[in-house]
């Protein structure tokens, strides 16, 4: 699929104070700056116009877009985040998306976070995890099945959302960490499994023909050769002090 589109949103200073289960210690946010802007340095790379939002007073994970909306080509789906202190995200990012698709919301009792979901080409993998209840993966599975879309849900048993762990590498192949490579949803695509010791690289994104990985994993980056598409390395240690990286720091379309 190509894009065209990203949005992002600046850090706030406060980002240190979002959520996260990593033990390797606060942000720096000054550093975290400096990636953010390689971050869209990078997306201007690949031919995107990028959409930059202001810092989001009082949410301080509000950078980690992707968890706020599913963009298809058809549609804007604006979440309901998981997460009770991230609720409050959405608005703004719906305001950003209304210029470029129709949105439709999540509604509770669903709870949907952008980063559990997979677009494959017409096919949706939603992940069911902390964040993404059967309600909200049902209620986006069937606004994107009135577009000819298909979809199934994956449990995430692993990771915090599903693309923490598994993502897109090209039309039908899949970089996916060991917990997820046999499972039967990921069953008719070529997948290309990294070590356990390397799972963060399982946050790969996939730009217009380009690969932009984490800085650091030298096994996955030698898998990832034989794709040979150009790969783009990029630190993201201080978003992965608070459980993100590459794909929850934009939308792309
Ligand atoms: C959170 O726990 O919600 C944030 N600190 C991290 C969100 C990462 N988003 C993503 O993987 N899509």
């Amino acid at each position: 699929m190509t894009f065209t589109h990203a949005i992002v949103r600046r850090p706030g200073r406060d980002m240190a104070a979002g959520i996260t289960t990593s033990t390797l210690g606060p942000p720096d946010t000054a550093k975290a700056m400096k990636q953010f802007d390689a971050y869209v340095t990078v997306l201007k790379d690949c031919n995107l116009a990028v959409t930059v939002l202001k810092p989001l007073d009082g949410y301080p994970d509000a950078h980690f877009v992707e968890d706020a909306a599913v963009v298809t080509p058809d549609i804007a789906v604006i979440t309901n985040p998981g997460a009770e202190p991230r609720k409050g995200e959405t608005p703004s990012v719906a305001a950003a998306l209304k210029a470029f698709r129709p949105t439709v919301d999540i509604q509770p009792p669903g709870t949907l976070d952008g980063g559990d979901v997979l677009m494959m080409g017409t096919h949706f993998l939603i992940g069911l995890s902390d964040r993404t209840n059967a309600e909200g993966a049902k209620q986006l599975g069937q606004a994107v099945a009135q577009f000819g879309c298909t979809w199934t849900t994956i449990d995430v048993a692993a990771g915090l959302h599903f693309k923490s762990s598994v993502n897109a590498v090209g039309e039908e192949t899949l970089l996916t960490t060991p917990d997820f490579a046999g499972h039967p949803a990921l069953a008719g695509y070529r997948r290309i499994v990294i070590a356990a010791d390397e799972a963060y690289a399982g946050n790969t994104l996939l730009v217009n023909g380009r690969l932009i990985m984490p800085a650091g994993f030298p096994d996955t980056r030698g898998k990832l050769t034989v794709l040979g598409m150009p790969i783009v390395e990029l630190d993201t240690s201080e978003f992965r002090k608070m459980d993100g990286g590459l794909t929850c720091l934009s939308l792309r379309f």
